[in-house]
């Protein structure tokens, strides 16, 4: 068994459309468990922290932006292989062309705008995870 806990966000498409309960309903439904659940107004530097990876990609202004544009949900969830899992249940990160069956496939779609709004947000790895929840939840 390789227990881990992965870092979601509901980001602010998801909150401002009401998805957060069908969001965090599917992962739950999936099987993982819920550990830490808040509702944030993230500040620039905790998203400049959170995306660190993208500083310098056209898309990482629009992004910044688009955090910045209203409240988020924050979770941690664990289980099993749940970094994977939710990767995977969440789809690809055009939500245009995410598998239908999945968060960003069902729910998402591209609107023509600088970044994608594609509604969740997961950790790709143990390493981006534990870095992940230490920003958003502390220690
Ligand atoms: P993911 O969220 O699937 O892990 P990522 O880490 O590569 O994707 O990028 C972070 C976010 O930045 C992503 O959810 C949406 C936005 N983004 C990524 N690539 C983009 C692109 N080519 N054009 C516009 N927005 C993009
Ligand atoms: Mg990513």
């Amino acid at each position: 068994m390789s227990i881990e806990r992965t870092l979601v966000l509901i980001k602010p498409d998801g909150v401002a459309r009401n998805l957060s309960g069908s969001i965090l309903a599917r992962i739950e439904s999936k099987g993982y468990s819920l550990v830490e659940l808040k509702k944030v107004n993230a500040t620039r530097d905790l998203l400049e922290q959170h995306y660190e990876e993208h500083l310098g990609k056209p898309f990482y202004e629009p992004l910044v932006e688009f955090m910045l544009s209203g409240p988020v949900v924050a979770a941690i969830f664990e289980g099993h292989r749940v970094i994977e899992g939710f990767r995977c249940l969440a789809g690809t990160t055009d939500p245009t062309t995410a598998a239908p069956g999945t968060i960003r496939g069902d729910f998402g779609r591209d609107w023509g705008l600088a970044v994608q709004q594609n509604l969740v947000h997961g950790s790709d790895s143990v390493d981006s995870a534990e870095r992940e929840i230490k920003i958003w939840f502390g220690a």
